[in-house]
């Protein structure tokens, strides 16, 4: 028990949260985190509340926007390692409360790192940055990388500029320990069905079923580069264990349209999706990312990293789950 290392997590109860808080305690790591009040008790802890390490977990309630929950917190555990995942985390969402989202994603980063900085500045953090802070860049040659500029399309990406830029300036500033993942999208079974894989997956299975008729979608002509959040999971754990703080894009390296996606999807169903998909306007975003395709040289040569759940595998067991959860309510 002596030389348990302690690890923060905030957002421990989304879908990079959960599954890092179990990848910690395997590791012999003692686990805490923030979760948000929700009037509806039985959902606070949602994704937690089946997990066989729930009760290993400290979890306190707190919120990036709160600075008393952080410095409390942090003055008390003084944790080895803080992973900043909390977020209001849809990009089209963003658009409809960009005030809360900037808040939450930018000034909430900020409060971490001033709480970190006079409570806890040993602690090594990590900070949730995301490919949508390149927007609409490209290099020439079809990827992004740690080098690309940014030039976010969404109050989402912006906000997350802010952050990726503070974290940055803390490490030079105050030589702490702050170090950026630049995460590709990532996705599971945990993954809210909002979010395209899941919806597209949760839907086709569901018109399988008999249970719904059609998906409505909106843009089916941006392309993503989708990983498994187990995966991503393992880099976050790696960029601390660096010897220097700094700064990693974690991708697949493979790009592929929401258009392939609905195909390979419907396809393992055998559905035509033509005859299911339609494009519906509330789900477009005023302005779209149009492409992602992730270079990650740069954390697979210095950190060894590499994905190890290929896209159709992540397919197939997002699939099985929504099955296996419409077999048991019948
Ligand atoms: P997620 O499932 O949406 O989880 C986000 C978590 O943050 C939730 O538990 C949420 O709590 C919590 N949260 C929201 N606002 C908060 C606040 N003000 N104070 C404290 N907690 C708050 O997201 P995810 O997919 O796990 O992503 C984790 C992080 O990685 C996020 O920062 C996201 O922006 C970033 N990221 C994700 C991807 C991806 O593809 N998944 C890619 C790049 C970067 P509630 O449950 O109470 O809402
Ligand atoms: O959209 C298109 C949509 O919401 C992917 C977050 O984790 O990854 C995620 O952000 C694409 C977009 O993810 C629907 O227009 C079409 O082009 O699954 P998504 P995202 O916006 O890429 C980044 C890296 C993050 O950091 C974020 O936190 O799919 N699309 N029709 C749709 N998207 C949704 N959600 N719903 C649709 O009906």
């Amino acid at each position: 028990m002596f030389n348990m290392k302690k690890a923060f997590i905030t957002g421990i109860g989304g879908q990079d949260g959960s599954y890092l808080s179990e990848y910690l305690i395997n590791k012999n790591y003692k686990v805490y985190g923030i979760i948000r009040r929700n009037s509806v008790v039985e959902h606070q802890k949602n994704r937690l509340e089946n997990l066989n390490i729930n009760k290993k977990i400290e979890l306190s309630y707190g919120d990036v926007e709160d600075r008393t929950s952080l410095d409390n917190l942090l003055k008390k555990i003084k944790p080895d390692e803080i992973y900043n995942l909390a977020a209001q985390s849809h990009v089209r969402i963003s658009f409809d409360v960009p005030e809360y989202t900037i808040k939450t994603n930018a000034l909430g980063v900020f409060n971490m790192l001033e709480s970190l900085r006079f409570n806890s500045p040993k602690s090594k953090f990590y900070q949730a940055s995301s490919s949508e802070m390149f927007g609409r860049s490209v290099d020439k040659n079809g990827y992004q990388r740690e080098t690309t500029k940014f030039e976010p399309t969404s109050p989402y990406g912006c906000a997350k500029v802010f952050a990726f830029n503070l974290v940055k300036h803390y490490r030079h500033a105050y030589k702490l320990f702050c170090a950026n993942g630049i995460l590709f999208n990532h996705e599971s079974s945990r993954r809210g069905s909002n979010f395209v894989t899941n919806k597209v997956i949760k839907s086709a299975v569901e018109i399988k079923l008999g249970i719904k008729k059609k998906l409505y979608l909106g843009n089916l002509d941006s392309f993503r580069d989708w990983g498994h959040s187990k995966d991503y999971i393992r880099a976050m754990h790696l960029i601390l264990k660096h010897n220097k703080p700094d700064d990693f894009v974690i991708a697949t390296g493979q790009t592929r349209s929401i258009r392939q996606l609905c195909k390979i999807v419907f396809d393992n169903l055998n559905l035509d999706y033509k005859k299911y998909v339609k494009q519906q306007k509330k789900f477009l975003r005023p302005e779209e990312l149009k492409y992602l395709k992730g270079d990650s040289s740069k954390a697979r040569k210095v950190l060894n990293w590499k994905p190890e759940i290929s896209f159709e595998q992540m397919i197939n067991e997002m699939t099985d789950f929504w099955i296996k959860y419409y077999n048991k309510k019948t």
